[in-house]
């Protein structure tokens, strides 16, 4: 035999690369979690090597398989694969695993290394954003696919832990996805009985869930008992997942954590921390891994090289969308514009005249209603808008004129706009990333504001994710009344704004929620919140419309005024009444509406200098007032509520906590100089 022919690497050598990179860089690093990758090797050279598919040379491939790693603390195992199938990810990067500027971070994030689909960590997160494509794709395939031509046609897949299965938002989520149905989802659950606490990690001791039931229950299909080590046996399993149309699978897959490592496989140990260079070596030796630290033999290379394959899976389908494309060119440029993340070129008028039309009808409306008249106008040009509500639709006003629920994968159409989530907060919110993430649909979601803190760590990922959605959280204050202090927002409005890439806007009244809406839609790099109130409020008056866009603007201006009062959402109307007060005493003011602080920092200093000024200011709205000291300085007054609040109608409270003309007067009288 030609000495010069490497033999061709084992499914055992496959497995063990991804051991020996993972146990490596966590080792360089000085911390990570080699046992994850350790444990998983096998599964995810069943995976990878014979089901995934995917072009290294193309992540961005519309119809690649999806894949999430929900146990993102097992980062090196998909660093490892990514660097080995081929992708943008040299082994420089493996080396700097964890280090600052690296594309390797110690957990997965989106942006970062080619081919990582969604930031996890968090756990139970990914499982859900791995619904959220999985339901994008069936989506999409209702609405695209054609009898001759399949464009849209892949599986999602997922790998989870124990910790995801621990967590609540995995029932939430993988409830909804028995439920829709959603077929073509595959996870992958690391059964290895393991997780962090007590010495030796052993999660018997506080997980003892019956997990095949609890999927069953679902209207998973499960397949239990599946040998983690064992590629053929996963293959087989991903094949029969495969079959299964109508229901998700989840394969419950036996590993043994740190598989390989002599003294600390099977130990929580393993989970979290370097093995140790006595532990690597050792560990080496029973593999029968003989290279150094960072080298790969060429054959393992070869073996996992996804490169050529990736770029026939490719081709093959962009041969049936050039098809497809001829046959149905409208459709093929809207599934091309979608999945670009791009609006409709007449998106901008539509949003337009819905301002417009507000101003001219000049109605007193909620915000939640107007946000209703809002996605009445723009769904029909916004096919991407995908809505819903976690089981408050009559309340949050999601649901537009046109809206088609989505179905039962049992019921004949599988397609629609709207999902009814059930009162699953976080459950929603980390399936719309996924949606977003897929690509060709821009998420929205209603709950009440209160409510917001339930979902809350998934709006976190989605600002840090840059991720186009929409939260549709009404009820916004002490307003909604009767139902008291559990339901009346305080704290909320301050806290999200607190959250970096997030946009809140509190809308004063149906223009500015117009307004809103048109720039959450347009945001391409992160989420928006928007604020809406539960009671009626009076228009405000309006120059040039756009002027809200900035997020904060002179509203209502007076000759030689000698304050500013800020207001947001329902109580600009009370500040413009209060301008009308001042004005009979001979004090004019300035009345600015900043519906969003966010927009209005990112404007020009200048900008922002003419609209505040130097005069001396007062805030007003109802939730907790420290956020508003930074523009109104510890000489300003702020007309706030720093306590929960009440059960009474709404104009009592209002009354009750002073938000009223004569208060919010008191308290520019008492700041002017
Ligand atoms: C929401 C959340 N809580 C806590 C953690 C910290 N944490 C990371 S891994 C882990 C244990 C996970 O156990 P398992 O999924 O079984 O991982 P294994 O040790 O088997 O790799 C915990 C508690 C986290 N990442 N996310
Ligand atoms: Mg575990």
């Amino acid at each position: 035999m030609d000495s010069s022919v490497t033999a061709k690497a084992t499914d055992a050598e496959l497995a063990n690369s991804i051991r020996a990179l993972a146990m490596d860089a966590v080792e360089a690093a000085k911390s990570g979690h080699p046992g994850m990758p350790m444990g998983m090797a096998e599964i995810a050279v069943a995976l990878w090597k014979r089901h995934l598919q995917h072009n290294p040379g193309n992540p961005n491939w519309p119809d690649r398989d999806r894949f999430v790693l929900s146990n993102g603390h097992g980062s090196m195992l998909l660093y490892s694969v990514l660097h080995l199938t081929g992708y943008d990810l040299p082994l420089e990067e493996l080396r700097r695993f964890r280090q600052l500027g690296s594309k390797t971070p110690g957990h997965p994030e989106r942006g970062c290394a080619p081919g990582v689909e969604t930031t996890t960590g968090p756990l139970g997160q990914g499982i859900s954003n791995a619904v959220g494509m999985a339901l994008a794709e069936r989506l999409l395939a209702a609405e695209f696919n054609r009898p001759e031509h399949t464009v849209v046609d892949h599986y999602t897949y997922a790998f989870l832990g124990d910790g995801c299965m621990m967590e609540g938002i995995s029932h939430e989520s993988c409830a909804l996805a028995g439920t829709l149905g959603l077929g073509k989802l595959i996870a992958i659950y690391d059964d290895n009985g393991i997780s962090i606490d007590s010495d030796k990690g052993q999660i018997k001791q506080w997980y003892t869930d019956d997990v095949r039931r609890r999927f069953e229950s679902y209207g998973w299909q499960v397949i239990a008992g599946v040998d983690g080590h064992d590629v053929e046996a996963v293959d087989r399993a991903i094949r029969k997942a495969k079959r299964e149309k109508t229901r998700p699978t989840l394969i419950c897959a036996k590993t043994t954590i740190a598989k390989g490592a002599p003294k600390k496989a099977n130990t929580g140990a393993a989970h979290g921390a370097p093995l140790g260079a006595d532990e690597i070596a050792a560990t080496r030796a029973a593999l029968g891994w003989a290279h150094p630290a960072f080298e790969i033999p060429q054959s393992v290379y070869d073996g996992w090289n996804a490169r050529e394959a990736g770029k026939r899976a490719e081709k093959a389908w962009q041969r049936r969308f050039n098809a497809y494309k001829k046959a149905h060119p409208a459709e093929a440029a809207a599934f091309e514009r979608r999945m670009k993340g791009e609006l409709p070129a007449e998106f901008d008028a539509v949003a337009r005249r819905v301002a417009e039309e507000f101003n001219e009808k000049r109605e007193t409306l909620a915000t939640r209603r107007a946000s209703q008249l809002v996605l009445d106008a723009l769904k029909p040009v916004l096919p991407e808008l995908v809505g819903g509500s976690a089981d408050l639709t009559g309340s949050n006003l999601t649901m537009a004129k046109t809206s088609k629920v989505i179905g039962r994968s049992s019921s004949p159409d599988t397609g629609g706009d709207y999902v009814f989530y059930g009162v699953r907060e976080f459950g929603m919110a980390a399936v719309m990333n996924g949606l977003a993430l897929h690509g060709g649909f821009v998420p929205y979601g209603g709950t009440f504001l209160v409510f917001s803190d339930y979902a809350r760590n998934a709006l976190r990922l989605a600002a840090l994710m840059g991720a186009r959605v929409i939260y549709v959280f009404t009820h916004d204050s002490i307003g909604l009344g009767e139902d008291g202090p559990t339901h009346q927002p305080i704290e909320h409005a301050a806290s999200l704004r607190l959250m970096p890439n997030m946009d809140v806007w509190r809308p004063a009244d149906a223009v500015e929620t117009a307004i809103a809406w048109a720039a959450g839609i347009r945001r391409k790099n992160g989420p928006s919140a928007l604020l809406l109130t539960r009671q009626n409020v009076p228009p405000s008056p309006h120059g040039e419309l756009s002027a809200a866009e900035r997020g904060g603007y002179v509203v209502s201006d007076a000759e030689g005024a000698r304050a500013v009062v800020i207001a947001t959402g329902s109580e600009v109307q009370i500040a413009l009444e209060a301008q009308k007060l001042l004005a009979g005493d001979g004090i004019p003011v300035r009345v600015v509406s900043m519906p969003s602080t966010s927009v209005f920092d990112r404007q020009p200093a200048e900008y922002r200098n003419s609209v505040l000024t130097t005069l001396p200011k007062v805030a007003v709205e109802a939730g907790v007032s420290d956020y508003w000291r930074k523009y109104v300085g510890l000489d300003g007054a702020v007309v706030g509520i720093d306590r929960y609040g009440e059960s009474a109608p709404a104009g009592e409270l209002f009354k009750h906590f002073g938000f009223t003309p004569a208060k919010v007067a008191e308290a520019v009288r008492s700041i002017v100089r």
